[in-house]
């Protein structure tokens, strides 16, 4: 039996703000201390975890003077020099002041899209500084409560417009940095724009260069839209465009709660493992969560094990799915393809379309087969209980 213990080799990483995270939620105050980035760093080490994410802010203060950001950032540079911890992704925080509260990229107001711009500029600086190679943006205040006071397609250039600025500006200072988008349907806002992974990935091909913009898709805000998670990131993966990805679980019809990874919906944990693994994502497996208001550090830490561990476990069943003779026998049968019939379909030529249109097929016959799918769930559900 493995022993489920992470290592770096299996590039587990957690922001800053997760196990940071003291408690409050908009019904409560903070009930445990916030815990710094210095000491995350070293505990994340000892818990075999790979790297560490971060907003600019989680770091250095929105208003912090140049010699106290560079003396924050030489003392978080030789935490994660003495740890060997890494930094593989970075962002910014352009949610929380009050300068953002009707959106940052797509503001009515010029002045602070260019504040967003000023912001964001500096924070892929310090990303780049940390040796971030991916960046993602979340648009948590890019929405609206009243429509009528913002012509959602001005939002949209706005939001395409500072999108094309920064990657000119990763492209003029010539930083080897690929651009992540991250949807949320709501929450800040009553509406967020670009609300699922699908809007998203139509959004970036019509930016001026697509090929240095994919997506970070997250369980809970996919989940919140109602969306099959393993879908959205398949159509990503298929597209060359899953840059990045946030774990956590969600239960449905709720606030974004970003839960410890695998602690709900199971099944569909294990699926979206299994497609990574099976497709060999080579990017970090990236805890976008924290840990229950009810704890204390020691239950943050416990968290941040937990979502490593279940993610290791789940890993190991789809190692056996993988190897179970009778489930891939049932696979077998299930996918029977047909070279010739696929071959017709494959490429069109007016010969293909005869034939094709010739066909004789057995309409009521393949209406009535079963399709032997109780049988495969019941035996992916008993990998999962552990009795295969
Ligand atoms: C929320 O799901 C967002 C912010 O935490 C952050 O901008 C991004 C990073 O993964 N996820
Ligand atoms: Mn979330
Ligand atoms: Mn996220």
């Amino acid at each position: 039996m493995p022993d489920y213990q992470p290592t770096p080799a299996d590039k587990f990483t957690f922001g800053l703000w997760t196990f940071g995270n003291p408690g409050r939620d908009p019904f409560g105050e903070p009930v445990r201390e916030r815990i710094s980035p210095l000491r995350g760093v070293q505990k994340l080490s000892q818990l075999g975890a790979y790297g560490v994410n971060l907003h600019d802010n989680d770091l250095v203060p929105i208003d912090a003077t140049p010699a106290e950001r560079d003396r924050i950032v030489a003392e978080f540079k030789r935490a994660l020099a003495d740890h060997g911890v890494r930094v593989p992704m970075a962002t910014t925080n352009l949610f929380s002041d009050p300068i953002f509260k009707d959106g940052a990229f797509t503001s009515s107001d010029p002045k602070v899209r260019a504040f967003a711009l000023q912001k964001t500029m500096r924070a892929i600086d310090l990303g780049v500084e940390l040796g971030a190679e991916t960046y993602v943006f979340w648009g948590g205040r890019e929405g609206a409560e009243v429509d009528a006071a913002k012509d959602p397609v001005s939002a949209l250039k706005w939001m395409r417009e500072c999108m094309n600025f920064l990657i000119y500006y990763v492209k003029d200072n010539g930083y080897n940095l690929r651009f992540a988008l991250e949807a949320k349907p709501n929450e800040p806002r009553g509406d967020i724009y670009l609300a699922t992974t699908g809007h998203m990935l139509a959004f970036i091909e019509t930016l001026d260069d697509p090929s240095v913009c994919g997506v970070n898709p997250e369980v809970a805000h996919e989940n919140m839209a109602g969306l099959n998670f393993v879908h959205g990131v398949a159509q990503a993966l298929e597209m060359g465009k899953l840059f990045h990805i946030d774990l956590n679980a969600q239960k449905p019809g709720r606030f974004d709660q970003d839960l410890r990874f695998g602690s709900e919906d199971l099944k569909g944990a294990f699926l979206l493992v299994k497609l990574l693994e099976d497709y060999q994502y080579p990017g970090p497996r990236h805890f976008d969560a924290h840990a229950y208001r009810t704890e204390d550090e020691d239950g943050v830490w416990e968290f941040c094990a937990g979502c490593m561990r279940t993610y290791l476990i789940l890993k190991e069943k789809v190692r056996r799915f993988n190897a179970d003779p009778e489930i891939q026998g049932l696979l077998a049968e299930i996918r029977a393809g047909d070279a010739h019939l696929e071959g017709l379909m494959q490429s069109f030529s007016p010969d293909n379309a005869r034939a094709i249109a010739a066909l004789s097929i057995d309409r009521i016959g393949l209406g009535r087969a079963g399709r032997r799918y109780e049988k495969l769930d019941q035996l992916t559900i008993e990998v999962l209980l552990g009795a295969r």
